[in-house]
């Protein structure tokens, strides 16, 4: 080994240490800038083969209510999530959105973070009740303008808008007038309300998400109670929320479709359950195909078949949500892409049972990130897409969401040394080139979240950012996290 090479070791070694004086120091020696010497340096330690295809589209992804804050402004109106959050006991401290990350007024310094991480790609949802204050009805024009400043900073930057039209902040008005998704009435509304935005965005905005996570928001708003609006309706109200979400989002891609400028492509952004097949074997991996539909069934399953699997419709009885064939067409109405928000496996093996597989719970020592539910299994994220591919003949797949909490103390010199995190990516995204390497369709990855932000529930204590935020001060600094996607972004491969 030269001397040379030994000394930048050193180097390097050296200032990810306590040496470093400053972040930025640190940071630019542990990752090369953007456009640097990367990938052809004979010193990198990159092994082959586990570059992405051409053209891999990188991003990251936020929410509305989560970032923006500027909750009273331009006319937007009140949501569930304004009326949980203040509501004492709901969320961890009694945090609120109220300002979250300030993005709302700052989003143009958060297009430059996005600049220097090198992402081509944004995901980021468009608040409701700022384009209709009382979800229906009347819109409001100045809510509608920050989305169009923010798309048009984002274009001029080279990054491409991802627009999600619901990612759960419901306007109040909905949920007091008819109970939000209990009420076909909101299947309607969200379905003018995607056709208007569509109408509007769809000249720069290629790409929409309808909704985000059916899993979560109607599970834990509707039948568990820990997200807004804190409802534990009985089963059969629940199972026909359930059945309005699935018919909002169809009502919303034929919106779309009809008000939109051709090649606008339109999907979803689904929590799937994701059935990881205990050992890769041909009995495990077949069990693990039959149970991604059926522990889809609600959501997912019925969106690509037109209809409920009879699994669920006898696990439901007389529970079981009432529905037209009409209804069946519009929630199937046809996706050009598949958006899948992957954290965790759920283990699956083969056995008698009239199904033919069960659900292998996590062992009580099995590792999870900073948040307890985020247990670590970075094959999620190869049998995600594989399955939704193969078993739904998917063309179009982007992964909508991964990432992880983590503890994200600064370190002396300023810097969150977030090397769990790092672990958790590295991991995760080898299965994601693992899946494309083998031909699944994965066509782009949005990373959660660009900066850490308002978690719901557990409010500002879960931290999930690329970014550090310091809620104090506003200030934004690029975690080792955020150096390690740049990297892997300038090289297309996992580094
Ligand atoms: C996504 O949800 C969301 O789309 C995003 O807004 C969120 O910030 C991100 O992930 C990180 O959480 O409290 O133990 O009952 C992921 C699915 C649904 C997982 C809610 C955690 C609560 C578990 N999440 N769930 S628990």
């Amino acid at each position: 080994m030269s001397s040379k090479i030994s000394r930048r070791t050193f180097a390097k070694v050296a200032s990810t240490a306590a040496f470093a004086s400053t972040a930025t120091t640190a940071l630019s020696a542990v990752a090369s800038q953007p456009g640097g010497a990367s990938g052809a340096s004979g010193t990198s330690a990159q092994s082959t083969g586990r570059e992405f295809p051409k053209g891999f589209l990188w991003g990251s992804a936020t929410a509305s209510y989560q970032v923006e804050g500027a909750v009273n402004e331009d006319g937007r109106g009140p949501t569930i999530w304004d009326t949980f959050s203040h509501t004492p006991g709901n969320v961890v401290n009694n945090a609120t959105g109220d300002v979250a990350d300030d993005h709302y007024h700052r989003y143009k310094e958060d297009v430059q973070l996005m600049k220097a991480l090198g992402v081509k790609s944004y995901r980021f949802s468009i608040a409701w009740s700022r384009v209709f204050p009382q979800g229906a009805g009347t819109p409001n024009p100045k809510g509608l303008d920050f989305y169009n400043l923010l798309v048009d900073e984002l274009l001029a930057n080279d990054i491409q808008p991802f627009a999600t039209l619901y990612h759960w902040d419901l306007p109040q008005t909905l949920q007091d007038s008819g109970g939000g998704w209990e009420s076909r009435d909101t299947s309607k509304a969200f379905g003018d309300y995607a056709g208007y935005v569509a109408e509007h965005l769809s000249d720069r905005v290629k790409h929409f998400f309808t909704i985000n996570e059916f899993g979560a928001f109607v599970e834990l708003g509707y039948r568990i109670g820990i997200h807004a609006p804190g409802l534990k309706l009985p089963a059969g109200r629940f199972n026909q929320t359930r059945h309005h979400a699935v018919l909002g989002h169809g009502l919303a891609v034929q919106a779309i479709r009809a008000k939109a400028k051709a090649g606008t492509k339109v999907g979803l952004a689904e929590n799937m359950t994701i059935c990881v097949p205990i050992i890769e074997t041909p009995q495990h991996i077949e069990a693990a195909t039959r149970a991604a539909r059926e522990l889809n069934a609600p959501y997912m399953t019925v969106i690509q078949e037109g209809k409920y699997t009879d699994a669920y419709l006898t696990a439901t009885g007389p529970n079981a949500p009432k529905f037209t064939p009409e209804d069946l067409k519009i929630i199937s109405s046809p996706l050009d892409f598949a958006g899948i928000n992957i954290y965790t496996p759920t283990y699956v093996r083969a056995n008698s049972s009239p199904l033919g597989f069960i659900v292998v719970p996590h062992p009580k020592s099995y590792p999870h990130m900073a948040s307890s539910w985020l247990s670590i299994g970075p094959e999620a994220l190869y049998w995600g897409p594989r399955h939704v591919a193969k078993i739904w003949n998917v063309k179009e797949i982007y992964i909508t969401e991964n990432g992880c909490s983590s503890s994200d103390i600064p370190a002396p010199d300023g810097t969150v040394y977030d090397t769990d995190r790092v672990m958790y990516l590295r991991n995760y995204l080898t299965q994601l080139q693992r899946a494309t390497a083998d031909g699944v369709p994965v066509r782009g990855y949005f990373l959660w979240s660009l900066m850490d932000n308002f978690e719901w529930a557990d409010g500002y204590t879960n931290r999930f950012g690329l970014h550090y935020v310091d809620y104090a001060s506003q200030k934004r600094t690029p975690k080792l996290s955020a150096a390690f996607y740049r990297e892997v972004i300038s090289r297309n491969a996992v580094v």
